[in-house]
């Protein structure tokens, strides 16, 4: 860590310090530290939050080196309605973005930086997203005035000394993130434990690789690493070359045989990636470990298939429902400490506690607001997108080739969501095409993680609606033109999955957790070639008998109901998938609208 005047600053590369020093004009910070991502910085960091009365330090033998944050109440997710795709032309930003001129955001945004680091301190965070040995490194830098920020950016992506020294030997061009909380102090005021503003901005300039956040503190607004850069940022940078930047995991299974296959999974935020991320199979003999929970970036090797690595270092997961039931990976590794909670609620013995992680609550707790909590009272202890920040690393089950800065070749990908209804538990897309209609049309129930509504059915093309940096339907072609990349037998198979389907009685009709190992396995064994389906108007279901169900206290008709394809309620979907289409409007790729006319004409045949 050094503190300097930004002239003294602690690097060569001019175009760093030149964008460095014209912030610190702009936002007036006290001082400006450069991190170098080491134990004594976070040493340094954590015990000035807990002096700050922003972190609690948690007791040492339950939850080493970790800490608890309690964040203002009204800075608990990631705020759709002010983020904005600020392309030099509105129609690269499309219908599913909200677009301002990048001039005009400029200068609006310029205001509000101005002064707006005042009694604070400026961190400049040098990282990458991904493999600092990657063929081509993919650097960031984040300017922040929140502590907060600094040390779950450590958590989360390689950040430091060694980046930087990287950065300068390569004279490096690098993705400008700008952060402020937008709470300038004045002489002698008092800070709060949780500093933001009523104002927010998150602003992407994709043809400039540079971001712009205002106003909160919260994960996907301000860690700028994850969901601006390694996704709205990348996925612009993928169009242009040829790549993928998507919203999924990377999960490795072996079979009993010993046979390996890679499957990427896209699931919008707070439907279970984390957990099927870290699936611990309840099929005999099969075993599953992690490569990444959250983001995939996928390039055709020299081999012509198509190569995942996790550009992130640490894991920002759901707490609610994370438990040793649902996904004992998860607490295993966060029992290692090393973390950071946040909106959860403190237990009496210095310990966090949240819905889901034991059966029995707490007698008494703090809840995230501060409050006493007691199992009687009317609202839940944590917040429902309360996170955990953990070291992917400390996962017992990371595959090693989570190293690999080349990643490892995928055979499928899933495309999940949250749908009571119509939404079979599996079945498989006849082709690529058919594959990329099937991610365009996906569909969820709204969840916490953004602010707004919950339980809304929407499309989500690709689990990518809130993370698509330029327009929907330039995405949807630039997903068929990558398959034209490669051969048809190297391409990763399409699946689509559906763990959240419902009786009528509002019951789940499949179990979930563990074991959706009985569908992956499934999935593995028709790429293997050992499993039968049959063919619906929607795709391949599995045929009879080819899901095992051994141990399951699942009965026939239940198993049916899960898979069943029920014309009457695709009939229902039609629409909804033409209104989606029509709001992509001329960007969409006739090959899509031949996939919703086929899939019209099987339904009505049915
Ligand atoms: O956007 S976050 O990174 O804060 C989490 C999520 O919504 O997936
Ligand atoms: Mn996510």
């Amino acid at each position: 860590m050094t503190t300097t005047t930004a002239t003294s600053a602690p690097t060569t590369h001019t175009g760093l310090v030149t964008w460095v020093d014209e912030v610190a004009a702009l936002t007036e910070p006290d001082t400006v530290v450069w991190c170098d991502g080491s134990d004594e910085e976070w040493d340094r960091l954590t015990s000035e939050l807990v002096d700050a009365g922003t972190f609690v330090r948690l007791d040492e033998d339950k939850k080493p080196n970790s800490f608890l944050c309690q964040s203002d109440p009204t800075d608990v997710a990631r705020v759709e309605d002010r983020t904005f795709i600020a392309s030099a032309r509105k129609e690269d930003a499309g219908p599913t973005n909200n677009w301002v001129d990048p001039a005009e955001l400029k200068a609006t945004m310029t205001e509000l930086y101005r002064g707006s680091m005042r009694g604070r301190t400026m961190y400049v965070i040098p990282f990458v997203m991904g493999h600092l040995e990657a063929t081509v490194p993919m650097f960031g830098v984040e300017v922040t005035d929140s502590a907060y920020v600094v040390t779950n950016m450590r958590i989360m992506a390689r950040i430091g000394t060694p980046v930087l020294r990287k950065m300068e030997e390569l004279d490096a061009s690098f993705v400008k993130g700008l952060h402020s909380v937008g709470a300038p102090l004045a002489e002698g005021q008092q800070d709060v434990a949780w500093p933001c503003s009523d104002t927010k901005y998150i602003a992407h300039f994709p043809e400039t690789r540079e971001i712009w956040s205002y106003g909160s503190g919260y994960g996907g607004n301000a860690l700028l690493g994850k969901k601006c850069y390694a996704l709205r940022i990348a996925s612009a940078m993928a169009r242009d070359e040829g790549w993928l930047a998507e919203h999924m995991l990377i999960l490795k299974l072996t079979s009993p045989e010993g046979r390996t296959h890679y499957i990427a999974g896209a699931f919008p935020s707070q439907c279970g990636k984390t957990n099927l991320a870290m699936i611990e199979p309840t099929l005999e003999g099969w075993s599953a470990e992690m490569v990444g929970d959250d983001i995939a970036w996928m390039r055709f090797g020299p081999d012509g298939r198509l190569y995942a690595v996790n550009p992130e270092f640490g894991l920002f997961g759901v707490a609610p429902g994370t438990g040793m039931h649902t996904n004992p990976q998860a607490i295993r590794t966060i029992e290692k400490g090393n973390s950071i909670f946040t909106n959860v609620a403190l237990t009496d013995d210095g310990d966090v506690w949240w819905e889901g992680l034991t059966e029995t609550p707490p007698a008494h707790l703090t809840d995230w607001k501060g409050r006493d909590w007691t199992p009687e009272s009317s609202e839940p202890s944590s917040h429902p997108n309360s996170r955990f920040t953990t070291p992917a690393k400390q996962t017992p089950m990371i595959a090693p080739e989570y190293d690999n800065p080349d990643g490892v070749p995928i055979d499928a990908i899933l495309f999940g969501g949250r749908r009571k209804t119509t939404v079979p538990l599996v079945y498989e897309s006849r082709d690529w095409g058919h594959g990329v209609f099937v991610g365009a049309t996906l569909s969820s129930e709204t969840t916490a993680a953004a602010t707004g509504a919950v339980g809304v059915v929407r499309r989500d093309p690709m689990a990518m609606l809130p993370f698509i940096g330029y327009h929907a339907g330039d995405y949807m072609a630039h997903w068929l033109e990558v398959g034209k990349q490669a051969d048809a037998s190297k391409l990763p198979r399409i699946f689509q999955v559906n763990w959240f389907r419902r009786a009528e009685d509002g019951s789940f009709l499949w179990p979930g957790y563990g074991d959706n190992s009985r569908v992956l396995t499934w999935v593995v064994q028709r790429l293997e070639g050992t499993a039968g389906a049959v063919d619906t108007p929607v795709g391949l279901v599995p045929e009879q008998g080819a899901l095992d169900t051994t141990g399951l206290d699942l009965d026939e008709d239940q198993l049916a109901a899960a898979l069943r394809v029920d014309t009457e309620e695709w009939k229902a979907e039609l629409p909804l998938i033409e209104e989606w289409f029509a709001k992509i409007g001329d960007k969409l790729p006739t090959q899509l609208a031949d996939e919703l006319a086929t899939l019209k004409e099987r339904i009505e045949q049915a």
